[in-house]
């Protein structure tokens, strides 16, 4: 076996979560490189350009906080930054930090073994180039390995198929052509009202409505952007106090009963007219309970009907299945009015599911549907598909894959126990993906770097999480979940939206203050749950 490059540390992927550790990495002095499988930075920003793909969090709050100057220099240019803006940032980020030099591009890792001896990594590329390294970050993010549902005939429809989560470069374009999309998650909500634009017509298939919000998009107006630059120090820190990392959504602090119903409901038309997810941070016990939900549920439930003008396909977008919240909620612009427009269609697939493809388009419930191209809006293998998509095995070879069959168990979302010196950013566990995610990329970034820190500077040449406070910290992950009401939402929180996946709830939703308290008294007792060696 040849090994093609030692390093400290292999990185694998150059979204927001790699290009920040291997600025950190290569700070400190370390040999650390990226393996990305994409040609560019930018990781989901990267993959998801699909039409009207944009963050659902602010730019303001949606980006780096690390160097003033990178937060000081970049001028956002929409309120929510659209994919090629993000992809720009990404980019810049990369050139300002002279990284690009250090990122192996079209490079897809599909191994990686711990070997004892050397207390190191070899790790094993497409091209099956072999690298050894001494850390193994796996910032490979928490939405990138697309879910295609498998359906019967897929394969002899004529058209073309897009994946939302794997758009090509070129956009295509749907002029005087006739599109059949699936899925009206996020990706869907953002992508039917602009390609509705410009198709001939537009088949939406809907397996479960969605509740979505008004994002309120708009220009960033100078002035705004400039006040927010120049108290940026107190916006973040803010940010960092809250449950979700967003500085305007301080926790609630009244009951939805402590009001009357008509006070409700005005607080409702308010976080309604402002757009955003204000609404959720209406009140305290939202995601706690029912009845209180039901009041905000049905508030937008209402807003459906008033704004869809076919009363049938109203009740259709209307969602009953989950509480408000329990899903991650969509923010749109124009969704719902699209069902206006005579040249789109909404086609219930709730009760019969997609019999089969065809050559020319699609089967359900008897009837067949023709299109020229399909869309797959059909989400992701989330939080463990992109860890799971690689064979790692520790120094009993066994895989981490099998140890995660029943559900992902973790140290704080960071580590997995008998798998040294291999750390994730915002992994299961973790308040990643229910919090502002470069916020928590931060956090986690920095907390694994003060952990191989901590290790050098004691001469220890491994670090492992304790099985004990893994199981602790599992438990109390599921604790905390099961306070709430998001158990009871069918959605990729909990692995249900793809086929033969064991439930459980992944993210951590004891908010990303809590989180952070959690992990520095952690750091103050000398990495409790952690062993050196
Ligand atoms: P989501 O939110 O997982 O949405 C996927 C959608 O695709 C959802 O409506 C699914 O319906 C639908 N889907 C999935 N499989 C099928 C099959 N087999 N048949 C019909 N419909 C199907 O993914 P997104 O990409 O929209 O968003 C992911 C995240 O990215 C989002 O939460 C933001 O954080 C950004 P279902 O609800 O499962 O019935």
């Amino acid at each position: 076996m040849k090994i093609y490059k030692s390093l400290d540390t292999l990185i694998v992927g150059a979204g927001f979560a790699g290009m920040y550790s291997l600025h950190k990495q290569l700070s400190e002095g370390f040999k650390g490189e990226i393996f990305e499988q994409g040609d560019d930075v930018g990781g989901t920003w990267y993959w998801n350009r699909y039409p009207g793909a944009r963050c659902d969090i602010e730019s303001m709050d949606y980006s780096f906080s690390f160097s003033e100057e990178l937060q000081q220099e970049w001028n956002w240019k929409e309120k929510y930054g659209t994919q090629p803006e993000l992809f720009s940032y990404a980019k810049h980020v990369c050139e300002k930090f002279n990284l690009r030099k250090n990122i192996n591009f079209n490079t897809k890792i599909t191994k990686a073994k711990f070997i004892k001896n050397t207390q190191s990594w070899l790790v094993t590329c497409d091209d099956n180039s072999i690298v050894k390294c001494r850390y193994l970050i796996l910032a490979t993010g928490n939405l990138s390995t697309p879910n295609t549902p498998k359906i019967n005939g897929v394969d002899t429809f004529k058209g073309n198929i897009f994946h939302t989560g794997a758009w090509p470069k070129e956009m295509p374009d749907f002029k005087n052509r006739t599109v059949g999309i699936i899925g009206t998650g996020s990706s869907g909500v953002q992508s039917i009202p602009i390609i509705a634009e410009t198709a001939k017509e537009l088949l939406v298939f809907q397996r479960t409505p969605n509740f979505s919000l008004p994002a309120r998009h708009s220009k960033l107006p100078i002035d705004k952007r400039e006040n927010y630059k120049k108290n940026y120090l107190k916006y973040r820190q803010l940010a960092k106090n809250s449950s979700f990392g967003i500085a305007k959504y301080q926790p609630p602090t009244q009951s939805a009963f402590d009001v009357s119903e008509n006070e409700r409901n005005s607080i409702y038309q308010k976080a309604w007219e402002e757009g955003g997810q204000a609404m959720l941070f209406s009140f305290t016990d939202l995601l706690t309970d029912k009845k209180a939900n039901d009041t905000a549920a049905e508030f937008v439930r209402n807003k459906i009907r008033e704004i869809v003008n076919d009363k049938s396909t109203a009740e259709k977008l209307c969602p009953f299945d989950h509480p408000i919240g329990t899903k991650r909620l969509c923010l749109d612009s124009n969704y719902f009015q699209t069902y206006n427009k005579n040249n789109v269609s909404l086609i219930d697939i709730s009760k019969k599911p997609i019999d089969e493809i065809n050559k020319h388009g699609l089967v359900t419930n008897g009837t067949e549907y023709t299109f020229d191209d399909l869309v797959f809006a059909t989400g992701f293998d989330a939080m463990t598909g992109s860890v799971n998509a690689i064979n790692i095995t520790n120094e009993d070879e066994v895989s981490l894959k099998s140890k995660w069959a029943e559900g992902p168990k973790t140290y704080l979302g960071i580590m997995v126990s008998e798998f040294p010196n291999l750390f994730m950013i915002t992994g299961p566990q973790s308040p990643g993906v229910k919090s502002q995610m470069i916020l928590s990329i931060e956090q986690h970034v920095d907390f694994i770097h003060n952990l191989i820190m901590h290790k050098k500077d004691n001469n220890y040449s491994a670090v492992n999480a304790k099985s004990k406070n893994q199981d602790e910290w599992v438990k109390h992950n599921n604790d905390v979940a099961h306070s709430t009401l998001y158990p009871l939402a069918h959605s990729w929180y909990n692995g249900d939206n793809i086929v033969g996946k064991k439930r459980n709830f992944m993210p951590y939703v004891g908010g990303v203050a809590n989180y952070k308290n959690i992990c520095d008294e952690i750091i103050e007792s000398d990495y409790k749950g952690f062993e050196f060696s």
